[in-house]
């Protein structure tokens, strides 16, 4: 008998076979190509078919109408016309990658949940990172939140851990989320600012709505325009709940802590970055895993009991609160690695379906109105997006544990239960059943009330940690708030929003309300919002909450760009690479011609970026390693002088060798010398210029400057 006809690869098919003659070989997805000569696949239409012409439609004569059995032709056009689907209405621009999360030690006496359950075990994950207001195509510098979803694949199911990289949120309650975003985002009849919350439709909806004020500290603050996103914290924001396998319960809040530390750029900085790359966030994403320097953040988590909650005056339930780290410290309970980036970003980052509700037994909701909105948004969001109800048969969203299940049919159904049984209670004695034992059981918790719409007054101080989290910060991070809060009202084009937002900062701080008021030319000075003021009490600050406080102390992660010139001093550079990459750094190389430079020992050195295509916004720090021979030249370029005046005036570490002092002059940095701007190789070597980057900024030198000054 004939072998089957089939383009579906049998299960013990080897990477090539034949059938009917034809030679195969198997592609990635196990599908079977046919080859032509050499082992290249033969181009077929999806049904398999070969083709003979892709190149020219089919047509009648050489200047005639095409033909409408040309069914390659139509496929294929209409497949294209087919590519996209809706992006996120929130987060669409996003950057994934694999990895695993590895357990430290048992939680079994606080959670069931399977993967926590066995120290060193690990547990697949895909991350997704991700702007909230921008379309697909915007750039990753916006000043925005930045969401951190997590899906970890567990042996008892997929848990979505679909946080941010702010612990707090704008609004108390779901149903004002529409509003939130409609606001956030382009206004509808002009269809811009992209990207941006400097427009007057965001700042209304925030002056009128007190609940924001803390979340609103936070993306004005630099924690809004991440350097990378291996460099910043995620959270899990609202309460969760563990629950054991006596059922009982602890309170949980869930923080992702960076490997390397928090690092933020500079807001000149980040506009600047998004035109000389748009794709800074995902190349650098791309770039560390792909070197195998994995991104890695430890899981943290914040435990308590209801007593516990009820010591505080502020409701844990309530989402525009979090609990200071200095009050309740974080346990580390495992580690997360990104090791591998998806092979399709559609397949995989793209059609990611992330959903709150994705809980394993053992993680349960509280009583978070904010959270409980979302368990039922996220399923809605995906039947849209992805058009059907079976997107969990897709790779990415497919658990990887044993299931089984009686949902059948629909759009696109890959998968369908075998056999005659397809319901239960059966007494035919087939398929799946319950399993009162090993099912997740919601925590038995105790409810009573009256049906209303209303709000707790425990929710009902909003300035109280607003004001927290400003006193916490480093002057020049408070510079930074005074500065971006600014220029967000500057594009505001009512006075009257203006002047609304700035009576909320006076209940947050007096000095930034009035700093924010003069430099906007405001006057008279508005009075003090009255909402709920009396609530307010005055919290010691929490160091945990500033980016400069919890930075890196090394270079490990960061890059250093080094402008060169022929006749650049072999034995600096190299010296100087290697002591960077002793440190875990990387450098890239920018020269006048992107073919590179003549080294002083007549070495060829291959450059990254010609200097217009390699601004010193894109990394950590830079050195000048010039020449006399070759520095006129270099001066006489704009872009030079721009890349070494950027790096000035975005505080960052300047290393040079002595000829490069006629550009630092141009720049007009030569009579500014600081402990920043370090002569190479420098009294303590290249090894102790090294250990100075790790400082990262020269935030001394800020004020000088003027950057960030409000
Ligand atoms: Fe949301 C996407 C995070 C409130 C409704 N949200 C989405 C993503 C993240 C968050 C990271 C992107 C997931 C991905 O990468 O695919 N959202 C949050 C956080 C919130 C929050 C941390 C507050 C604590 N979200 C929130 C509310 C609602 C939504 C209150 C609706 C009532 N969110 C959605 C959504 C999205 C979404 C519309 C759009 C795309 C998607 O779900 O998959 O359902």
């Amino acid at each position: 008998m004939a072998k089957k006809r089939t383009a579906a690869a049998p299960r013990d098919a080897t990477d090539t076979a034949t059938i009917h003659d034809v030679k195969l070989r198997r592609g990635a997805g196990g599908e079977l190509h046919q080859t032509a000569e050499g082992d290249t696949p033969v181009l077929t239409t999806a049904q398999g078919g070969p083709v003979a012409d892709d190149q020219n439609s089919l047509r009648v004569g050489p200047r005639g109408p095409l033909v409408v059995d040309d069914f390659h032709f139509r496929e294929k056009i209409f497949h294209f016309d087919h590519e996209r689907i809706p992006e996120r209405v929130v987060h669409a621009r996003g950057y994934g990658a694999h990895g695993f999360f590895e357990t430290y030690e048992s939680l079994a006496a606080y959670t069931k949940a399977d993967l926590f359950q066995r120290a060193g075990e690990r547990t697949p994950a895909f991350v997704r990172f991700s702007t909230v207001a921008g379309n697909k195509g915007s750039a990753d510098l916006a000043r925005d939140v930045r969401g951190f979803a997590v899906k970890l694949y567990t042996q008892e199911g997929n848990w979505d851990l679909v946080g941010n990289n702010i612990p707090v949120f704008f609004i108390q309650d779901a149903i004002k989320f529409p509003d939130l975003i409609h606001a956030a985002k382009q206004e509808p009849d002009r269809a811009f600012p992209q990207a941006q919350t400097a427009h007057d439709n965001f700042w209304d909806f925030i002056s009128l709505t007190p609940e924001s004020m803390h979340m609103v500290m936070w993306t004005m603050s630099d924690r809004a325009i991440p350097r990378s996103l291996r460099f910043m914290e995620g959270f899990g924001v609202h309460t969760f709940r563990f629950v054991n396998a006596k059922d009982e319960s602890t309170f949980v809040k869930f923080h992702w802590k960076p490997k390397l530390g928090l690092q933020s750029v500079a807001w000149n900085e980040a506009v600047k970055i998004n035109g000389a790359d748009p794709d800074f966030h995902r190349r650098d994403l791309w770039q560390a895993i792909q070197s195998g320097n994995f991104p890695e953040w430890e899981l943290q988590v914040q435990l308590f009991d209801q007593e516990f909650a009820d010591s505080f005056d502020f409701d844990v339930l309530d989402p525009t609160k979090l609990i200071p780290e200095e009050i309740l410290k974080p346990q580390p309970i495992g580690r997360l690695v990104l090791d591998r980036m998806p092979e399709n970003f559609f397949a995989e980052t793209e059609q990611v379906a992330f959903m709150t509700q994705n809980v394993p037994p053992g993680i349960d909701f509280s009583n978070d109105p904010l959270l409980q909105g979302r368990n039922f948004s996220y399923l809605d969001t995906q039947l849209k997006r992805l058009g059907g109800p079976n997107f969990t048969h897709l790779p990415i969203n497919a658990p990887k544990c044993p299931f089984a299940h009686f949902q059948q049919d629909g759009h696109m159904a890959m998968r369908n239960p075998v056999g005659r049984v397809n319901y239960q209670p059966n007494s035919f004695n087939e398929g799946p059943r319950e399993s009162p034992t090993r099912g997740h059981r919601p925590f038995p918790a105790e409810e009573q009330g009256t049906k209303a719409r209303l709000r707790p007054e425990s929710f009902a101080d909003h300035y109280s940690q607003a004001r927290q989290f400003f006193i916490s910060q480093t002057p020049p991070e408070q510079r930074h708030i005074a500065a971006a809060l600014t220029f967000e009202l500057s594009k505001v084009e009512t006075p009257a929003i203006r002047e609304r937002m700035v009576s909320h900062l006076l209940n947050i701080d007096e000095t930034l309300a009035t700093t924010v008021a003069q430099k906007l030319g405001l006057q008279p000075m508005p009075k003090p919002a009255d909402a709920a003021v009396a609530t307010r009490q005055d919290l010691e600050p929490s160091p945990a909450l500033s980016i400069v406080e919890n930075g890196p102390k090394r270079f490990e992660g960061r890059k250093l760009g080094i402008l060169v010139t022929d006749g650049v001093d072999a034995k600096l550079l190299n010296g100087l690479i290697t002591a960077v990459n002793k440190e875990k750094g990387t450098c890239e190389l920018i020269a006048p011609k992107v073919g590179g430079v003549t080294a002083s020992d007549g070495s060829l050195v291959k450059a990254h970026h010609m200097i217009d295509g390699g601004p010193s916004v894109l990394f950590d720090a830079v050195a000048l390693l010039t020449s006399v021979e070759a520095i006129d030249d270099l001066v006489a370029e704009a872009a030079a002088r721009d890349f070494v005046a950027d790096a000035f005036q975005h505080c960052k570490f300047i290393g040079y060798d002595q000829s490069a002092m006629p550009l630092l002059a141009k720049a007009g940095i030569a009579d500014a010398l600081d402990e920043g701007i370090l002569a190479l190789p420098g009294e303590d070597g290249l090894s102790g210029f090294v250990a100075e980057l790790g400082k990262l900024r020269v935030w001394g030198r800020e004020p000088s400057v003027k950057l960030g000054k409000a």
